[in-house]
């Protein structure tokens, strides 16, 4: 048994692997296929944008497909980058995003400067007529300044009240515990058994 993960983005495709390790299935993302083509996001939602995402890869491999279209809300800005913030500043450098959110924010205040991170994952199969919808979230505060190694993206910025620490600060188990993206994994995993036709 096969399932792939329809994403390129190493960060993710790190932390669906520590929850999907030991299972009865391999697990693949679109990294085991460099040659894979760019698949354009002309969505309007992250769930758009998941959905189209889920498609192309399943269509391709005919193998049960989970892709991730995640983002970070910022309130200040009105939700943006939201769907933008892979390119957010251009290209994907994550750094020049991070450069360009701490702009944009550039003299507000702390108790204003309120967040999310949210993640939809869909899951179509071949043998599904439906496919599987659910959204996970996480608040949080962008720093002034960035902390920490770890994750990818925004984590640096991305300042977690209750931990007293960025994402960028957790490990892999810890970022899971209390992510947009564990936390929307937590809920594939109480459906996705039931609904699978392999
Ligand atoms: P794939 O489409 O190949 O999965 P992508 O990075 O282009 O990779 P998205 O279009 O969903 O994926 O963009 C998500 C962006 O949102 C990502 O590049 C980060 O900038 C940000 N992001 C999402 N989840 C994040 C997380 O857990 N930590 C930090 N930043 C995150």
């Amino acid at each position: 048994k096969e399932i792939i993960i329809a994403t390129k983005n190493a960060g993710k495709a790190r932390e669906f692997k520590r929850v999907f390790n030991d299972q009865e299935f391999v697990i693949k993302t679109l990294l085991d296929f460099p040659d894979f083509p760019e698949i354009r996001e002309t969505g309007k939602t992250f769930a758009e944008n998941a959905t189209l995402k889920a498609h192309a890869v399943m269509e391709q491999f005919g193998l049960p497909t989970i892709a991730d279209d995640s983002g970070l809300q910022v309130d200040a800005l009105y939700g943006q980058p939201g769907i933008y913030s892979a390119r957010y500043a251009g290209d994907h450098n994550d750094a020049a995003n991070n450069a360009k959110l701490l702009s944009e924010l550039g003299g507000v205040p702390k108790e204003k400067r309120t967040a999310r991170f949210v993640s939809t994952l869909v899951f179509a199969n071949p043998k599904n007529d439906d496919d599987l919808i659910v959204e996970g979230e996480v608040k949080g505060l962008i720093g002034s300044f960035p902390e920490g190694d770890d994750g990818f993206g925004y984590d640096p910025l991305f300042y977690v009240p209750e931990l007293g620490k960025t994402m960028a600060q957790l490990s892999i188990d810890e970022k899971n515990a209390i992510s947009h993206r564990g936390n929307a994994i937590k809920k594939l995993e109480q459906q996705w058994q039931d609904w699978i036709n392999w």
